[in-house]
């Protein structure tokens, strides 16, 4: 595999994003513990939380609920994604100062490749100091960064030190700083792998090194050649800037055939938080829904209907998504496959056509 030290990659992550926003925004959250996303009444889920929320143990991804059980004295506030979005477009015009080479993987996350940059700079750390000062000027908000010759090393660096950190990872130096870190770390190692991979004993980079790829291949399938690289420091991923997307669909398969509204809708709710997550993460603004159902019987019907407004709440998406099930025969015949789907991306402002990340979900 053609591997090359040369490049200069700095990766670049807003600290608590959401949060940070809604604190910038408005003075009395300051120093306080907030949380975005959906209410802890309803079964809303945390998109995310400041770091004095962070301190009690909430985290992305979990119920709201469960973070005011953590959190009581957190206060609780919805995402309010245009503003996110103003952010993240202030935050790319920084970028475009530096480099045409921009990778956006989600509203507050980006590579860079500097290895020749508009600053004329070849210290790679003097140009990532200059987009940290200036994120700070322009938005009042505080961004993490990491800087080293590849892509995944980069991104490891940019989570090092949270927030407001800077940290440079230069070639002939990944071992020694990736082998004490946890194999979760590593892009793709998400919880399953990470529980598989500690079963074995295997905790910490260094270990995972020690892993033959076959070996890795064998519990991982394709992944697993990804992880054995990782745990080497290799990766000749390009800063791609380039790719588009015209829809982006989630879908599932059940064990068992669904005929029950509830088991429906409950799986449907899934879905489409699943779907609704993703949209942001890419940065994919759509406005048409499209359900697919998959019967016991094996045939398909897809429904569709466009809207005005951008689909992008997963409540907001979810009762569109029930409301074109109550359009199909599900609740009659029984169901074997859901799906959800959002389009139309195209003629969408240019800047939110990003391309998507490499992923390795298990
Ligand atoms: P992250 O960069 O993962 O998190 P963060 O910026 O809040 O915090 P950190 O300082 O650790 O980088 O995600 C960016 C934004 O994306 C986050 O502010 C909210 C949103 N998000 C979700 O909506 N759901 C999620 O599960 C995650 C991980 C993020
Ligand atoms: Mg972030």
């Amino acid at each position: 595999m053609p591997y090359s030290a040369n490049r200069k990659i700095i990766h670049v992550d807003m600290d608590a994003f959401f949060a940070a926003v809604e604190q910038r925004d408005a003075p009395e959250l300051k120093g306080k513990p907030v949380v975005v996303g959906g209410t802890a009444e309803g079964r809303g889920v945390v998109a995310t939380a400041s770091y004095e929320a962070r301190k009690f143990g909430v985290r992305s991804a979990m119920s709201a609920a469960r973070a005011k059980v953590l959190c009581p004295q957190a206060i609780f506030v919805r995402p309010n994604f245009e503003r996110y979005r103003e952010v993240s477009r202030q935050v790319r015009d920084i970028f475009e100062k530096v480099t045409q080479k921009i990778e956006p993987l989600s509203l507050d996350e980006a590579y860079l490749d500097v290895t020749e940059n508009r600053l004329g700079n070849q210290h790679a750390t003097e140009v990532a100091k200059y987009i940290k000062a200036q994120i700070r000027s322009q938005t009042g908000l505080s961004a993490s960064a990491g800087v080293s010759y590849n892509k995944l090393i980069a991104k490891i660096a940019s989570d090092y030190r949270k927030p407001d950190g800077l940290t440079v990872v230069a070639p002939g130096h990944a071992a020694e700083f990736l082998d004490p870190q946890s194999v979760s770390v590593i892009p793709g190692i998400g919880p399953r792998a990470r529980e598989k991979l500690v079963a074995l004993g295997i905790d910490r980079i260094s270990q995972l090194r020690e892993m033959g790829e076959e070996q890795l291949k064998a519990l991982f399938g394709k992944s697993g050649g990804w992880f054995y690289r990782a745990a080497r420091g290799e990766d000749d991923r390009a800063v791609n800037p380039s790719s588009e997307r015209k829809s982006l669909s989630v879908e599932d398969t059940f064990t068992i055939d669904l005929l029950e509204q509830e088991d429906l809708e409950r799986e449907l709710r899934r879905l489409c938080f699943k779907l609704s997550e993703r949209l942001s993460k890419h940065q994919l603004l759509g406005k048409s829904l499209t359900l697919k159902v998959t019967y016991s019987d094996f045939t398909k019907v897809t429904r569709s209907a466009t809207f005005i407004q951008h689909l992008v709440d997963p409540e907001d998406v979810l009762s569109k998504a029930v409301e074109l099930l109550k359009k199909t025969k599900a609740g009659q015949q029984p169901v074997r496959l859901l799906g959800v789907g959002v389009s139309s991306f195209k003629g969408e402002e240019l800047e939110l056509e990003f391309p998507l990340q490499m992923e390795f979900w298990e």
